[in-house]
């Protein structure tokens, strides 16, 4: 008996791009090639880069092994700012043929630009990674990931087109509408935020129909750290898998890595296009892998907007490959450094607390944090609306469960307040969970 066409599997090796199947040492000869390149076309076209590689008496012809790259000055979110809005693009500005932008928290937009070339790249990357996840052409891809000049939509959709599957452009919000058409046009996958595919799910439990019933197969969710407990939550409302897309705008946009399907074990970084480190955010010095600190990107065939050794602010660790060995992966991106919240002297980040609440069954997996001072002290509140089938009392008791267990593993006192069903902001995208009052 043969499979039906848009059952889920993940991709057999003749389906795999070449590179997919390179060994670990054919890799890093690509990358080293690709690097020199890089190096060169940063250095001689783009003035922020010529004056830093002086300034660090560093030279692209002093790049001869893949190390040699410790050797070169880090890019940050400044000196973007500082160059906005055109000022990094290594092209002339006719052989831009998109430009993207994200608003971020503060200050200007952070701008990026991309020649054909690298559009025809950045589609065959988020290909590889929709592959990745079990997609092929016959499926139907809803992506609700926004549209514009946001990296996601887009960028999801050229990958959806560059596979051969058909694309469902929804773009992000309107939910009803969402739910009514994954009704109607029997999508098997869809992308978007893992915070919103939890709204999208709760909006079709309210219309009376069982999450689980619905023709999804696979959703493959990023833009957002979250967490293994949420993957299992989502899996198991919706009757799916979940894998994690991983990408920043900076460096591309989503599919810069994406899980394997037959692993779900962090997501594969595509190394023939992006040199990975990972640093010690105090000491700038780069770590071995498998140590902890923050994910720095040299991409490596960017035409238009090259960047080296940019710092991404995202806390993880590099592993070995497994689905493909010749790649490295990453652990699961559960948090960022400026997502840190130091309370009263505790390191702690969002995503611990939602590994928490979702290991309490009679709790929602609904909550935001709330920062305060009260008097000299700050102050945490966990805000989570009960469970609308439980009594009051069931659901206090497990804000009791919720405190403690905060104090326990993360060492942090706090507040859990219950709020009524529905109280909350749903997430339509990147959710915000923190509020700071203070
Ligand atoms: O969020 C690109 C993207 C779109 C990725 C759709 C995946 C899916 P930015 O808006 O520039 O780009 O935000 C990038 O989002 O530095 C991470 O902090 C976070 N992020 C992105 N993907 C993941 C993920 C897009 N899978 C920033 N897990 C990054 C955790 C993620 N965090």
């Amino acid at each position: 008996m043969t499979a039906p066409a848009s059952a889920l599997r993940p991709p057999t090796t003749d389906e795999l791009d070449p590179e997919e199947r390179m060994s670990r040492a054919e890799i890093e000869r690509l990358q080293l090639e690709r690097l020199r390149w890089t190096v060169q076309h940063a250095y001689r076209n783009v003035p922020l880069y010529t004056r830093k590689f002086d300034e660090a008496g560093v030279h692209p012809d002093d790049i001869r092994t893949l190390d040699d790259v410790h050797r070169l000055p880090f890019t940050t979110k400044d000196d973007l700012r500082e160059t906005y809005p055109f000022g990094m693009f290594a092209v002339p500005m006719a052989d831009v043929a998109r430009i993207h932008a994200s608003s971020g928290t503060t200050g200007r937009p952070t701008v990026v630009g991309y020649t054909r070339g690298d559009l025809d790249r950045w589609g065959t990357l988020v290909a590889r990674s929709l592959r990745a996840s079990g997609i092929r052409r016959g499926m139907k891809v809803h992506n609700a990931y926004g549209y514009g000049l946001f990296t996601g939509g887009l960028g999801a959709h050229a990958g959806i087109e560059a596979l051969g599957a058909t694309v469902i452009p929804i773009s992000g919000g309107q939910t009803a509408r969402q739910v009514q058409l994954i009704r109607d046009f029997e999508p098997d996958a869809i992308l978007c935020t893992p915070s919103y595919l939890l709204t999208i799910a709760d909006a079709i439990a309210a219309q009376g129909i069982d999450p689980r019933s619905t023709s999804l197969k696979v959703a493959v969710l990023g833009a957002e750290p979250w967490t293994n407990e949420m993957r299992h939550e989502l899996e198991q409302r919706l009757g799916i898998d979940a894998l994690d897309i991983f990408g920043l705008s900076e460096v591309m946009g989503p599919g810069v890595g994406n899980e394997c399907l037959e692993t779900k074990d962090g997501p594969h970084l595509w190394e023939d296009h992006f040199l990975p480190e990972v640093i010690d955010g105090d000491t700038l010095q780069a770590l071995p892998d498998g140590e902890r600190g923050e994910l720095v990107f040299t991409s490596l065939t960017k035409e238009a907007f090259p960047v080296i050794r940019y710092r991404t602010r995202d806390i993880t660790r590099l592993l070995p490959g497994t689905a493909r060995p010749g790649m490295r992966r990453m652990e699961k991106v559960t948090g960022r450094n400026d997502d840190m919240i130091i309370l009263r002297g505790v390191n702690l980040f969002p995503t611990q607390i939602e590994e928490l609440v979702l290991g309490i069954e009679q709790l929602t997996p609904h909550f935001i944090l709330e920062l305060t001072k009260e008097g000299r002290m700050d102050a945490l509140t966990v805000r989570i609306e009960r469970h609308p089938d439980l009594s009051v009392e069931t659901c206090e008791a497990a804000a009791q469960v919720l405190v403690q267990r905060i104090k326990v593993f993360i060492g942090s006192s706090v507040a859990v307040r219950l709020e009524e069903p529905g109280a909350l902001p749903r997430s339509e995208g990147k959710y915000k969970r923190v509020y700071d009052l203070r």
